[in-house]
């Protein structure tokens, strides 16, 4: 890692949420270069249940990393990303807070670029995907559909919109986005995963979003979760 990239400690301004189901081949490297690229930052691993070693993993470098926090749902009664998701938003005692997927597909260090759009105010922070590295035709096929429909729905709705509704790369001012889940509670259903959407369908009109570009990478170690089973709930809650 180059020490240009590194940003002076702040220790108590910004977590980063990574939601985990079996992500053990990743998660520890993910701690360490996420430590790295941002030095003091909180991370909450907010984990479903895996059982191939990954909470085994996040608190064994509880120690190293005094900031890593194992948020563990194995007992919960509803499992599923957005859940996970919010239950963590609620836990972070930070200024400022990002989402990222634990398995490389969004790279790390692009949250520099997320930390100075936080930084100039916005309320909430996405990464736009410039492009998808090798993902299959139909999968293509789907997000671009699901991209379309869920900007006709905030439409509809008279909502703030962005350029890409389907990023799970996305954060923002904790006590604004706090504030949004906790009078609309209810309305996070357990089962979708696009919780950046679910959020900004109940947001403020007058929400400001900052964006930034990235790439999405191909996973390296293990499984996407994400079938048609999740994609056809999403459809559901657009409407
Ligand atoms: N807590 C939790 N995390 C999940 C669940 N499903 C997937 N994830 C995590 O969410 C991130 C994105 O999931 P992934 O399967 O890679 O989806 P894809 O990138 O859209 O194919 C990864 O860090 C997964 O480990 C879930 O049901 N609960
Ligand atoms: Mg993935």
């Amino acid at each position: 890692m180059n020490p240009a990239n590194s940003l002076p400690t702040k220790d108590n301004d910004f977590t980063i949420i990574l939601p985990t189901f079996n992500e053990q081949k990743n998660i520890s490297k993910m701690i360490r270069t996420l430590s790295e690229i941002v030095p003091g930052v909180h991370i909450i691993v907010s984990d479903d249940g895996s059982i191939d070693g990954t909470k085994e993993d996040v608190l064994a470098l509880e120690e190293e990393f005094p900031n890593v926090f194992l948020l563990d749902r194995t007992e919960k009664e509803t499992h599923g990303l957005v859940i996970s998701v919010i239950e963590a938003i609620e836990m972070t005692k930070t200024k400022y807070f990002m989402v990222q997927d634990a398995d490389f597909q969004h790279p790390p260090e692009k949250q520099l670029d997320a930390l100075e759009k936080l930084e100039e105010g916005f309320d909430i922070v996405v990464g736009v995907r410039e492009r998808v590295e090798d993902w299959p035709f139909h999968r293509k096929l789907m997000s671009k559909v699901a991209g379309i429909m869920g900007r006709l729905s905030l439409k509809i709705r008279r909502k703030t919109s962005c350029s890409d509704l389907m990023s799970g790369l996305f954060g923002g001012q904790t006590v604004v986005v706090q504030s949004i889940i906790s009078s609309n509670r209810k309305t996070f259903s357990d089962k979708g995963y696009k919780v950046f959407f679910d959020i900004l369908k109940v947001a403020p009109r007058d929400l400001t979003i900052g964006e930034f570009k990235y790439i999405f990478k191909n996973r390296e170690f293990g499984e996407s979760k994400i079938g048609s089973k999740v994609i056809w709930e999403y459809f559901k809650s657009l409407f």
